[in-house]
């Protein structure tokens, strides 16, 4: 008996193992579902997990992209009942560069040649 107390212990680490990484998934898949409003992320495919990601408020006031976000966002949540235009330029001026729909998603803004431009949105 004492000696399938290592095996034991072995198998008991892999699982503490794989129980830490598929709460790590579970965590960042449940993240990304709870955009409650508009957001943005740094990555395709909502991935944030080593990207950064945002989440506005979006009032219709223009508000502009600040920090590492900015002319960095490849995909987006749209969990808002409005249409929310993105900018490539500050401040909201020149021509809108994406649409999001309401209630919408895009897992990559590449094929709107829109990836890695926002600047401001509204
Ligand atoms: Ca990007
Ligand atoms: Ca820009």
């Amino acid at each position: 008996m004492k000696r399938r107390t290592p095996l034991a212990v072995g198998a008991l680490l892999l699982s503490a193992t794989t129980l830490f990484n598929s709460n790590v998934t579970a965590q960042a898949a449940s993240t990304a579902a709870y955009c409650a409003q508009f957001c943005l992320y740094q990555h395709d495919e909502h991935n944030f997990y080593g990207g950064e990601w945002v989440m506005f408020r979006v009032n219709g006031t223009c508000q502009t992209i600040d920090g590492p976000m900015n002319n960095s966002a490849s995909s987006m949540i749209n969990s808002t009942g409005r249409t929310v235009r993105l900018y490539d330029s500050s401040n909201c001026t020149g021509a809108v560069g994406y649409t999001a729909n309401p209630d919408s998603e895009d897992e990559d803004f590449s094929n709107n040649n829109f990836d890695n431009k926002a600047s401001s949105l509204r």
